[in-house]
């Protein structure tokens, strides 16, 4: 596995139409229920709106590998919340929905993080955005390609990340 600098990459390409795009991650319970309601919970107040999402992935335990699998999806949202409000938002969909933290990396029954917004470059103690590990992840970097094929982290497309780290442990739900 290549080490991340920490640091957020640059970005570009950003899918015109959304402020923010979101990676979803649950590996315990009901995995498509967990997607669901955190898209749904999201969406409740009414100052984030959903305006895209990825299909929903079946993905192999990446980092910490003595796991249950994961579904991961993204979702592209419109919202005038800074960056710092929309983390409180990712973690409050986390604590309604009764996460509890305990190992590193480890099982969760739902992960919401930001992955980018438009071209925003945060790098601060609690919030780096880009997310630094896009790059490293198939399970983020496959759904996110569903809603902005057109991005490119530190110059490299989404293909050319993909074709660094395969993508064969990311299969659609869908897929028969
Ligand atoms: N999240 C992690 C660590 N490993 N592996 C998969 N497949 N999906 C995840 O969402 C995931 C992971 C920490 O955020
Ligand atoms: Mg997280
Ligand atoms: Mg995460």
């Amino acid at each position: 596995m290549k080490k991340s600098s920490g640091a957020a990459p640059a970005i570009s390409g950003f899918p015109p139409g959304c402020d923010a795009i979101i990676a979803l991650g649950t590996n315990m319970g009901d995995r498509v229920l967990n997607i669901e309601r955190a898209i749904e919970i999201l969406g409740r107040a009414g100052d984030i709106d959903v305006v895209s999402r990825s299909r929903l992935y079946r993905t192999a335990p990446w980092g910490v590998i003595d796991q249950d699998w994961f579904v991961n999806a993204c979702v592209g949202v419109r919202t005038t919340l800074s960056p710092h409000e929309l983390l409180g938002r990712c973690q409050a969909v986390e604590n309604e929905m009764g996460r509890v933290r305990t190992r590193h990396w480890g099982p969760r029954i739902i992960d919401v993080d930001i992955l980018a917004m438009g071209a925003s470059c945060i790098n601060l103690p609690d919030l780096v955005v880009p997310h630094p590990l896009i790059a490293e992840r198939s399970f983020v970097l496959v759904p996110l390609r569903d809603i902005a094929p057109n991005i490119a982290l530190d110059g490299q497309s989404i293909d050319e990340l993909l074709k660094a780290v395969g993508g064969d442990d990311v299969v659609p739900l869908d897929h028969r």
